[in-house]
């Protein structure tokens, strides 16, 4: 690309602002619930000094039972802030996720096809679901662990020394343990998570070509090579993942062993001091258990250091998909005096990243209202290419394309696009019924209207034969019809907008001659005064046209009515005598 465009950054953490209730409350609620966690050994240090205080038990017994309750109460309110902290992080994070993925997916609908193309369809699948969790749960951990993990930490370390300084000891040696074993995990498994998303990528990639392309694998029974493709994939991203759960039930048990190690210290030390009558037995107790907490902390600490290099790939991945700019930026114009005119001036054109071969070179010829013009030519010529440029699907490379007067590059790209109906070579249907089928891009037309279009498609001969007719189910890319029914539903949805332009790529292609002639008088009644422009393979099909582009190797070489091409264009005299030859154009 010639321009290196200053790159917007987008602060994910601004997902969270809508949320800042919650972000303040929960962690809020989670110093409340560790404030009390932090008092209960203290508590129960009282009650054991007390028991083991050779006081009489009458004489104990009241003050037991009092700071029993205490603890109870404590408990419970302790119970409540924490539950209340996991739910309002809940809330926070979730929402965080949702407006992500929301965004995230309004971005790539706004994408120009180059760039969906670049970003490969796995990938962005990934990009959205999987990535966007991890950066939840790293929200949720931040949320929670945050403020537990220094509480715990400082308030355990000074509960801790202030029954004897002589723990200390313990603390400086077991501390700093802990956090190399944290930082070498970190230094390990942080360049691995890049690496395991970008795995989960190509296995996304595969299922989704094949369960796609399910039909071409079948065909030619190419599942074993297939599942091989899934596996090599599959386990790639396996072996990855391992890696990384490895480090940590590696790491684990060796932390646990550091904390185990320090409480047996603990109590050593704390045997010794209370044999030399310096703190009580229920200091002791109570120091252990603070001494868990602290060392606790360090592995939320290292939890929180694990999810946020795990986050911080997925953030760069989705931030490059939230951060990418649509190539095709439309311009401002939205009304034109002209209607229904297409004019090509000079126009050549190289798919993006074709290392610049041209498909289209210098093509100029002009559409008026209301006529039809055919486009012919021998297949990967340039046809379907030439009229991706119409609206706008991709930019010339030289020269420049008009509708209704304006250079498509100063139209609002939906204004462009609303004046024109785009009928794809390869009909896409949706799962949902004919009628959603029919009625995207124009929701609320009527019934009558409807049935109106499919008729003029010739669509409603078979519709109004199936059982539930226009609200009968169409699967998944229409795999429920034959090739025939899909270009007329197909058709029908591009007639129903009632276009300024309509454009045909090859869509009567699976129709039969007689089929393909009604629809096109259907076209030339029901949609008068509408442009046409109409890509074909058959002479039969274009030899009505008004005028007809015969391309070939992407240079327009003539551009005139079917009669005048048969006494001037050789090209066209040969498509002709071919397919007169095969029997093609049996009029
Ligand atoms: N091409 C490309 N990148 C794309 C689409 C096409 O590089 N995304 C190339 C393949 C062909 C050339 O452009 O060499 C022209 O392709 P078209 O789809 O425009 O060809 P036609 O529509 O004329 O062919 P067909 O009749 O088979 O539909
Ligand atoms: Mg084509």
């Amino acid at each position: 690309m010639k321009k290196t465009e200053k790159k917007k950054k987008i602060k994910l953490t601004r997902y969270l602002k809508p949320y800042w209730v919650f972000c303040i409350l929960s962690p809020l609620l989670m110093a409340g619930e560790v404030l009390i966690d932090l008092v209960q050994p203290t508590l129960m240090s009282e009650i054991v000094n007390e028991s083991i205080s050779g006081k009489a038990f009458g004489d104990i017994m009241p003050k037991v039972i009092i700071t029993g309750l205490i603890m109870l109460g404590l408990v419970a309110v302790g119970g409540l802030c924490g539950a209340l902290s996991a739910f309002t992080a809940s809330a926070a994070s979730e929402g965080f996720g949702d407006d992500l993925r929301r965004d995230g997916f309004n971005k790539v609908m706004s994408l120009s096809l180059q760039q969906t193309d670049k970003f490969t369809t796995g990938s962005l699948v990934t990009r959205l679901t999987n990535d966007i969790v991890a950066l939840r749960d790293l929200v949720m951990t931040v949320l929670r662990m945050l403020i537990r993990a220094p509480m715990f930490l400082v308030g355990g370390l000074v509960m801790c020394l202030s029954l004897d300084v002589s723990f200390g000891y313990v603390m400086l040696a077991a501390i700093p343990m802990q956090l190399v074993i944290v930082v070498i995990m970190i230094k390990f498994s942080h360049p691995i998570y890049s690496k395991v998303q970008k795995k989960l990528d190509a296995v996304n990639s595969v299922v989704q070509e094949n369960v796609s392309g399910a039909r071409v694998v079948k065909a030619y029974t190419n599942e074993k090579f297939e599942i091989g493709r899934f596996d090599k994939a599959n386990s790639e991203y396996r072996d990855q993942n391992y890696f990384v759960l490895k480090l940590f039930s590696l790491i684990m048990p060796v932390m646990m062993i550091v904390m185990n190690m320090a409480v047996v210290a603990i109590i050593l030390i704390g045997g010794y001091r209370a044999e030399a009558q310096a703190i009580n037995v229920g200091d002791v107790m109570a120091a252990a258990q603070y001494l868990t907490r602290v060392l606790f902390a360090v592995m939320m600490v290292s939890h929180i250091f694990q999810q946020t290099s795990r986050a911080q790939a997925s953030a760069g991945r989705v931030r490059e998909v939230l951060e990418s700019e649509p190539v095709i930026k439309g311009g401002d114009v939205r009304e034109a005096d002209e209607k229904g005119t297409v004019r090509f001036e000079n126009v050549s054109f190289a798919y993006p990243g074709s290392s610049g071969v041209d498909v289209l070179s210098n093509i100029s010829f002009e559409v008026k209202k209301g006529e039809t013009v055919a486009v012919i030519g021998s297949t990967g010529c340039g046809k379907t290419s030439l009229v991706s440029l119409i609206p706008r699907f991709y930019d010339t490379t030289e020269g420049n394309v008009y509708v209704d007067g304006v250079n498509v590059k100063d139209w609002d790209t939906d204004a462009l696009r609303r004046k024109i109906s785009f009928v794809l070579q390869k009909s896409e249907l949706f799962s949902g019924t004919v009628r959603d089928n029919i009625t995207i891009g124009t929701e609320d037309a009527s019934d009558e209207e409807i049935l109106r279009a499919a008729e003029i498609a010739q669509a409603d001969t078979f519709v109004s034969k199936m059982p539930n007719k226009y609200y009968t189910y169409v699967a998944e890319k229409g795999t429920s019809l034959s090739g025939g029914q899909k270009q007329r539903i197909a058709i029908a949805r591009g007639v129903l907008r009632r276009p300024e332009i309509i454009i045909f790529d090859d869509s009567t292609s699976a129709l039969d001659l007689s089929t393909e002639a009604k629809v096109q008088q259907g076209i030339r009644e029901g949609l008068e005064g509408t442009t046409v422009i109409m890509i074909a393979q058959r002479i039969a099909s274009v030899r009505n046209a008004d005028k007809i582009a015969v391309i070939e190797n992407g240079s327009l070489v003539a551009f005139d009515s079917h009669d005048n091409l048969m006494e001037s264009c050789d090209t066209y005299k040969d498509i002709y005598a071919s397919q007169m030859k095969g029997g093609a154009t049996n009029e």
